[in-house]
Formats: C-alpha cells, structure tokens, sequence
C-alpha cells in the first residue's frame, strides 16, 4: 500500500509560476525584497532551487511580456542547464491601456487584431521553447450594465479562441481559465466553468479548461467542478492558490488543506492524476520570502495528494453501496487525519533529497548568495 503511494508520489509534477519569484504585491503597495531576481534567466534558477530541494518541481511557467527576452530557444536551453524546463505560456491581454474596454472582446476591431496578434505570438514562443501548454486568462468584461452587448462579446471570443486553435501544432494545447469578477465588476467575458467549458467543448481535445483555486464565489464546490470536467475530458490543469476572500494569490493549502484533499481526491478517483492534468502553482509572496513560499506551496500540493491516496477505496465504496452515511465519511476523514510528513520526509530520502526542503533550503547558503549578487530585483509585474 505504501509502497504504491510513494510510487504515485514519485510520479507527481508540479509547476511553479515565474512571477512568484518577482516582487508584488497589491494596488497599495509592491514590497520589495533583497535578492529577487532581476531578468527572466534569475527567475529560472530560483525556480531551479525549489525543484532541487522538492524533487517534484522540473517546469516553470513562462509569462510574455514579463519573461519577454530576445532568444526564447537560449532562454529554454539555460533552464535545462539549471535543471528545469519550460512549462505553460501564460499570456498577457490585461496590462496595456489599449485593453481598457477588452482585449479580445473589445468593440474595437484593431483591439482585438492586437491581442489575437499577441496570443498567437505565445504560440510561437512555445515552439521555440518547446512547451506544450498555452494559458488564456481574459481580463474582459464590463463594469456596467449597458456598456456593451454581453453576447456580442461571447461571439468576438469564440473567433479569437478559434484562431488561436487552429494556429496550435501538433502536440500543443489551450487551456482556458474563468474567472467571476476582477478587475471587470458587471460581467467578466469567461466567468465560469460553464461558460469555459462550452467554448473549449466546441473548439476540440486541444482547447481544455484550467480551474484556479482562487477565481470562485466563496462557498463554491470545487471539487465538483473537478469530478465533472474530468468525466468530460476537459479538465486540462489546476492554477493552484489559496483565497480567503477573492483572489488572494496565497499559498496554496494555507486556507482550506481539507479543500485541497478533496480536489486531489477527485483528480485520482476520476483518473486525472496520470494524466496531462498540469498541476502548476499561480501565486504572489507579496510578504514572505518566496523561494520558500513556493517550496512550502510544493509541500502542500505533496501533503494533499498523499493523504487523498490514502483513502482506501474498497471501504469506500462498499459503505457507499450500503448507505453507510457515517461509514463513508470515516473512510474519507481518516485519510484526511492521517499525519503524512513522515512519509514524505521517507520518500525524499529515498530519493537522494533532503528530508527537510525548508531547512535544507536554508542552510544551502542560496538566500545569502542572491542577496549578495543581485541588487535591483524586478517587480513581477503584477501589482494587484
Ligand atoms: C488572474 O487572475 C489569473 O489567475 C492568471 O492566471 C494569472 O494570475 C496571471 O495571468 C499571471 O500570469
Ligand atoms: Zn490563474
Ligand atoms: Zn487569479
């Protein structure tokens, strides 16, 4: 039993973000920290060190026009020599003025040439880097009623999703990300799973949806949306995160862990878990060092998934099959409170690591020597 849950364990990929390593914040204030990194490259090795001491952590997500550089293919091939590859694409329609009213969707036709342009500029950028993943966040929508047709908009996305599919090669894939509200307060163009998963359904097996933790109304079952996206073969990935009220951007696991055991569970029962399901971290340390933040985050993902392989299926479904209403819940809380670190700690020393990534991280002498090295970090570019 245990034996085949550290084989599952060994197995898991989980991808951090570029933008965790930069400074941010939110629209009151960019803290920042001695050390970060400065350019695209810097990102990459602190990326590096979080799989160094995980183990589990080989892809950073790239985000054009922030990791914009003059050679992608040197980019990806520096990566690889700090040990890490290149993950998801993710683009950016959000941060010019000419996006005040849309990217995509806005009633401006050169608007919307401008945008498309860009995301089929990330699809390039994945041939040069190899990554196989483009990420759609839109920002789109309106703040009051009457600012534009609702359904005009829906139409003016569904062109731009289809140009961008038909330009994606072979092995190459869209995920398309909800979001309910921000910074668009009336209606956001994508601003659920129902409404991702129709535009992904009628384009085809390239365009999936991507389920951030962070972007629900509170009380949202999200494991649910898990188990039914999965069922369809649409579930294409996670942007993990943790919220407490909207879209908090914290550590993922640090909220709700139980949220996160559920999650986990519903990606194993529906058989998500060995499959192109990318489990990548979308997060901010606006004021915690973030080397470790991620590394925690890592461990957090690790500690969910282990306790959601814990649930002993044939108990499970023999007290379902009965109606065993209490019998059932026990099997599933008796994985959740089973204390799991040991077995991670286990596993790690097993495979060559440390059995204590936060204290290895810190005694490695990584944190003094950027500290050191780099003056001027770079904010992230994401202020809010
Ligand atoms: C925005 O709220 C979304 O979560 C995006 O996935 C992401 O945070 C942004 O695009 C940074 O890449
Ligand atoms: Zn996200
Ligand atoms: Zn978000």
């Amino acid at each position: 039993m245990a034996t085949d849950i550290k084989a599952a364990l060994r197995r898991q990929r989980i991808e951090t973000p570029s933008w965790a390593f930069g400074n941010s914040g939110t629209r009151f204030k960019v803290f920042s920290q001695r050390g970060v990194p400065r350019d695209p490259y810097e990102k990459l090795a602190d990326a590096a060190q979080v799989h160094r001491f995980t183990g589990v952590a080989p892809t950073v997500a790239l985000h054009i026009p922030w990791d914009k550089v003059d050679d992608y293919a040197d980019l990806a091939r520096h990566a690889r020599e700090a040990g890490v590859g290149i993950g998801a694409i993710n683009s950016n329609v959000f941060q010019d003025d000419d996006y005040m009213l849309g990217s995509v969707t806005n009633p401006d036709a050169d608007v919307r040439r401008k945008a498309l342009d860009h995301l089929l500029e990330c699809v390039d950028i994945m041939d040069l880097t190899g990554s196989d993943t483009l990420k759609l966040w839109f920002s789109d929508g309106t703040n009051y009623p009457g600012q534009d047709d609702i359904r005009s908009r829906q139409d003016r996305l569904a062109e731009a999703l289809a140009a961008v599919y038909d330009r994606l090669g072979e092995g190459q894939r869209f995920l398309l990300e909800y979001k309910l509200f921000e910074p668009a307060f009336y209606t956001t163009d994508v601003p659920d799973w129902g409404t991702a998963y129709a535009h992904c359904v009628k384009l085809g097996p390239k365009a999936q949806v991507v389920v951030d933790t962070g972007h629900h109304a509170p009380g949202t079952n999200i494991e649910f949306i898990v188990a039914f996206l999965l069922r369809e073969g649409k579930l294409g990935g996670f942007d993990f995160n943790s919220r407490f009220y909207a879209d908090d951007d914290l550590m993922v696991g640090s909220a709700d862990p139980f949220q996160l055991f559920r999650i986990m569970y519903e990606v194993i029962r529906g058989g998500g878990y060995d499959e192109r399901i990318a489990f990548m971290l979308d997060q901010c340390h606006n004021i915690e060092p973030k080397i470790p933040g991620q590394i925690r985050s890592v461990m957090n993902v690790q500690e969910a998934t282990a306790k959601a392989l814990l649930v002993d299926g044939d108990a499970l479904a023999k007290a379902q099959a009965e109606g065993d209403v209490l019998g059932a819940n026990g099997v599933f809380m008796d994985a959740y409170n089973t204390d799991v670190r040991a077995l991670l700690a286990e596993l790690r020393e097993e495979s060559g690591l440390d059995p204590d990534p936060m204290g290895a991280y810190r005694r490695s002498g990584y944190p003094e020597k950027i500290v050191a090295e780099r003056v001027g970090g770079a904010q992230a570019g994401w202020g809010a």
